[in-house]
């Protein structure tokens, strides 16, 4: 742990490359070969993930960031004073920014992935609001999340913006809203931001931008692997896929190998037909009352949900039960 500021301290609980490893060959010895989302933020992919939030197709987060400015004050009326807020997956801080001109908080925990991304954006938020302490956490918060012990604030906000809830499996995203719920305790509130489903057209358009900014995020991660786990793959031999799997109600994100080849990850060798895919990324789409019941079920209630007036995205204020 370490001060940059006297109210800033920064818990580097970042997972080892060889924790990466494991899952990545699992991933990619399955009959389906897959890749964890969660290894597009490296630096670089931080930096092309804030790039897709700006581009006119990517909606989710200007509307998003156009609920918070709205609807801010009555959050600010549940959430209460006073407390800590966590912030999942903080990235860039633009969202909490807007909060934070609504919220009267002690302690604000932005925890995130990618360090030095989130030493950047958590140092800015703690230089800006001296009277505020800033615990920026780096590490995996879709595993069972350790906090530091200075964490013992009674009122406990939990805020999952730019609906990554949609990046987990239904599943893992029931047991992650579990072990928020316990988080939270009796006072608590999580807000989170959660994508609804729509006009097809308009999915296929935000995933495939026009810019390719999207299938250069999506090709990062093999850059990434071949840096950071001695692998070998010709990224100019793959090519980005997204599309909107309309039964499961998610896009999904693919790298396609555009040749056959075969490739080596750290000493192990993948060989991959012409076509093949990687599966890179899901990201599921919710009606509010799909949400609300899939949060029942996590023991989470709704208190509050607001959405644009175009209906493509929504904030819920949830509840322990
Ligand atoms: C972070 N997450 C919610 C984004 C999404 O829309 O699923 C990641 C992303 N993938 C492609 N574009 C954006």
């Amino acid at each position: 742990m370490e001060a940059a500021l006297p109210n800033f301290f920064f818990h580097d609980l970042h997972p080892a490359p060889e924790d990466f490893h494991a899952e990545v060959i699992a991933g990619l010895r399955g009959e389906n070969k897959r890749l964890p989302p969660k290894l597009f933020y490296d630096e670089q992919g931080s930096q092309l993930f804030d790039a897709i939030t700006r581009l006119p197709e990517y909606y989710p987060t200007r509307t998003e960031i156009g609920l918070l400015q709205r609807h801010g004050p009555d959050m600010a009326g549940l959430v209460g004073d006073d407390g800590l807020l966590l912030e999942l997956g903080s990235g860039s801080n633009i969202k909490i920014r807007i909060l934070l001109e609504a919220l009267r908080l002690q302690a604000y925990a932005p925890i995130d992935i990618s360090r030095e991304f989130l030493r950047l954006s958590a140092g800015a938020i703690a230089q800006d609001h001296p009277a505020l302490q800033v615990h920026a956490i780096c590490t995996d918060y879709s595993k069972p999340i350790e906090l530091p012990r200075c964490f013992d604030t009674e009122r406990r906000t939990v805020f999952f913006p730019g609906s990554s809830i949609g990046n987990f499996e239904p599943e893992q995203a029931r047991e992650l809203m579990q072990r928020v719920a316990a988080l939270l305790g009796p006072d608590g509130r999580l807000l989170i931001g959660v994508d609804l489903k729509k006009d097809p057209e308009r999915l296929h358009a935000a995933y495939n931008d026009s810019q390719g900014i999207t299938a250069c995020f999506n090709l990062n991660l093999l850059t990434r692997l071949n840096r950071e786990l001695d692998a070998d793959f010709d990224v100019s031999a793959f090519r980005h896929h997204a599309f909107y799997n309309e039964p499961l109600g998610r896009v999904e994100m693919h790298l396609i190998a555009t040749i056959r080849q075969r490739v080596r990850v750290d000493g192990c060798c993948f060989e991959f037909q012409t076509g093949e895919s990687i599966h890179t990324e899901n990201s599921y789409k919710y009606s509010v009352d799909e949400f609300q019941a899939l949060a029942a079920q996590a023991g989470l209630i709704g208190e509050a949900v607001w959405q644009d007036d175009d209906a493509l995205f929504s904030i819920h204020c949830l509840k322990a039960a």
